[in-house]
């Protein structure tokens, strides 16, 4: 506070030393007299002196203030001249002064003001019958005692914020829109029919939650945080002047530049429209891409317990704060599944030798749910090898036989619901197709590169688990753990990923038994939506060796704090199916997330971790994936693993590996390759052989 008012200090005589010595006149001084309360404490007394004294003016700011006070008492105030302000005022030097139990007459005759401003107070801002005959009186009085004023304004005041616990919110329904509706009619009409100008904070402050920073704008629902009261200052600015706010070099402390900026283009746009909300672009559905316009975010505290100890070792790691964390995602965000169930009945479908040119042993089975219910396993394994293999275990997007042009793989039959809505790539409905081509994904399975590797490669189909649309769960697997007369998951129960990551652990309980691959060696592993499943099954299933996640992006492993590329509200609004139900109310509602993907990637710890990006595909968030890993980093340095911590993100084409977790960016696009699967096979070498 001390450090600000001289720095304000410093700044006023600097800009009147450099005005004195450049023999110019003085800069354009303005005098402004704010009646207010509150709200206007928020708008004028900070930023509006520092915004003005970039443009190169002086602008000293009185303020009237009473808590809560309504035209009406400053009606009373004028005429009786009671002493019942707080004078406060930033003087031409930016030194704020305070002077209580003030009149009206003192404050109106403490300075030559130009411009004088009013305000009803925010529970009648909006009710049009609370303003006269007050106003009328107010400024009969004010006109009457400053005549060297020439500009009368009248400031507009803001809507609550939507979750406002506000008293006053009931007289507007506890509605936003109907309350910033009403200040719109009510302003409109105080300052047309007073011919005053009117100083639109209200719409700004609208304007400013309309865009993807959202209704962040108010501290304690009604008075104004600090980029709330910069907008208003902003707006202030705009109607003082006349001049555009944009690109005034001025910054308040905390403040990122995305939200200055947003800030400033709701300012002057309200001052172009001054009754209705303007879109100027970053609009909650738009995608922001800029780095630099990422809001300020705090990630959640990763080794405090709930209790708030600390967690200082792996012991209370792995007793507490563990089980805190993974408790968190299943309610929140993927949703609790069934137990294992205590069996499974399995068949095998069809078993072949030197299949692939002689290259690896073949094994397809069926794990059967309920009648009618089962999913395909595909297994390939090194040919002829004599003990069981370690192993990559993946979902495939669009059936066993997509991932390979061997004619031997089953054609995957439960693809009518997926058919439907035609997502299958290169398919022609026109030539009667009905399903994805044989080997249609094989570029993603290098299955000679795996196999040769000595690894074996088992896969299904997703929709063998769960159909990845919004079927309301009726055609997946959920409907076999349904309670009698239940049809829907609850809200903390699982959701498609969650299926899928159960499907993963259920492919696992049969390797389990299966003599070709050594179920202890499985490296779990997935791309885009099946590699967030890839993470959620790795935290879930401890018996999975290695985890790896190939462009899992927002809500796999980038950091949704962020706000960059894909968001919780897009991945919610797009695949609503993906999460359990509870998860939706984080979207655009980042910080009351109670955790961020760092810390699903912890849940994995001491187990080694390989998490992977592509250079094109920024949707996906890249540096927030990397972010993430060297977050996650520290629950393995409570075991004594280096991590990642202090390791630089690599250039597209590059890979940073610290033992037990390992990060690469390929070059190119959002996709799985060979070159992904190279570093995958190197890093896996080190803990599966
Ligand atoms: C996108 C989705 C991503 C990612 C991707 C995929 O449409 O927005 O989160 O999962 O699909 O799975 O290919």
């Amino acid at each position: 506070m001390q450090t600000m008012k001289f720095r304000r200090f410093f700044a006023g005589v600097l800009l009147l030393l450099f005005t004195l010595a450049a023999g110019a006149q003085a800069p354009d001084t303005l005098r402004i007299l704010s009646i207010g309360n509150s709200f206007s404490v928020d708008a004028v007394e900070q930023n509006l002196y520092e915004i003005a004294a970039d443009a190169g003016a002086v602008y000293i700011i009185g303020n009237m203030y009473i808590g809560g006070c309504s035209l009406e008492r400053h009606a009373y105030n004028a005429e009786s001249g009671a002493a019942a302000y707080s004078y406060r005022k930033v003087g031409a030097d930016g030194v704020r002064t305070v002077r209580d139990h003030t009149a009206l007459p003192y404050a109106l005759a403490d300075e030559k003001w130009d411009v004088i401003s009013f305000q009803q107070s925010s529970p009648l801002s909006g009710n049009p019958y609370s303003y006269e005959p007050w106003l009328t009186r107010l400024i009969a009085c004010v006109k009457a005692r400053v005549p060297s004023a020439s500009r009368y304004l009248f400031h507009q005041t803001w809507a609550y914020a939507k979750d406002a616990l506000n008293p006053n919110f009931p007289n507007y329904g506890c509605d936003q829109a109907v309350m910033y509706a009403s200040i719109m009619e009510a302003s409109r009409w105080a300052a047309e029919s007073h011919a005053l100008e009117i100083v639109p904070c209200g719409t700004a402050i609208q304007n400013y939650r309309a865009t993807w920073y959202r209704d962040n704008a108010t501290r304690d629902g009604y008075h104004l945080n600090l980029v709330g009261r910069y907008t208003a200052a902003a707006t202030w600015y705009c109607v003082l002047s006349g001049k555009d706010v944009r690109g005034n070099a001025y910054r308040p402390e905390h403040l990122t530049e995305g939200q200055v900026k947003a800030a400033q283009a709701a300012a002057a746009a309200a001052a172009e429209s001054p009754y209705e909300v303007t879109d100027f672009g970053m609009r909650t559905n738009d995608v922001n891409y800029e780095e630099a316009l990422i809001p300020a975010y705090r990630l959640p505290e990763m080794l405090r317990c709930a209790d708030g100890t600390k967690v200082q070792g792996k012991a209370r790691w792995e007793e507490k704060r563990r089980a805190e964390l993974y408790a968190l995602f299943e309610r929140e965000m993927f949703g609790r599944a069934p137990a294992a169930p205590p069996s499974l009945h399995t068949e095998l479908l069809e078993s072949a030798t030197g299949v692939l040119g002689g290259l690896a042993d073949r094994r397809q089975v069926r794990i059967h749910f309920a009648k009618n219910r089962y999913m395909d396993l595909l297994i390939y394994t090194p040919a002829g090898a004599e003990k069981p293999v370690p192993a990559f275990l993946g979902i495939n997007f669009y059936g066993n036989h997509s991932i390979t042009d061997d004619e031997g793989v089953l054609m995957t039959e439960q693809d009518a619901l997926q058919r439907r809505y035609g997502v299958y790539p290169g398919l022609d409905r026109n030539k009667g197709e009905s399903r994805a081509a044989r080997g249609a994904q094989a570029s993603r399975w290098p299955l000679e590169l795996i196999l040769s590797a000595g690894y074996g490669v088992v896969t299904f189909y997703r929709g063998d688990v769960d159909p990845d649309f919004d079927d309301g769960f009726r055609n997946g697997v959920h409907g076999v753990y349904y309670r009698e007369g239940q049809h829907y998951p609850k809200p903390d129960e699982w959701g498609a990923i969650a299926a899928w990551a159960w499907g993963l652990s259920r492919a696992l309980d049969y390797l389990e038994k299966d003599p070709s691959v050594d179920a202890s060696r499985v490296a779990v592993l997935g791309h885009s939506r099946l590699g967030k499943t890839a993470l959620w099954a790795g935290a879930s299933d401890a018996r999975f060796a290695l985890v790896i996640s190939n462009d899992s992006g927002c809500c796999g492993a980038a950091l949704s704090r962020r706000g960059i590329g894909e968001t919780v509200e897009i991945i919610n609004r797009s695949f609503p199916h993906w999460f359990c139900a509870n998860f939706k109310k984080y979207g655009g509602n980042e910080d009351k997330m109670p955790f961020d993907q760092h810390e699903l990637l912890a849940l994995v710890a001491p187990r080694p971790l390989y998490i992977a990006s592509a250079s094109a595909d920024q949707w996906a968030d890249p540096k927030g994936e990397f972010l993430a890993a060297v977050e996650a980093s520290k629950v393995w340095q409570l075991y004594g693993y280096r991590g990642l911590k202090g390791v630089k993100m690599p250039e597209a084409g590059g890979a940073v590996s610290a033992g037990r977790i390992a990060y690469h960016l390929r070059e190119g696009k959002h996709d799985i390759t060979a070159f992904d699967w190279q570093h995958y096979i190197d890093f896996a070498d080190n803990f599966l052989k």
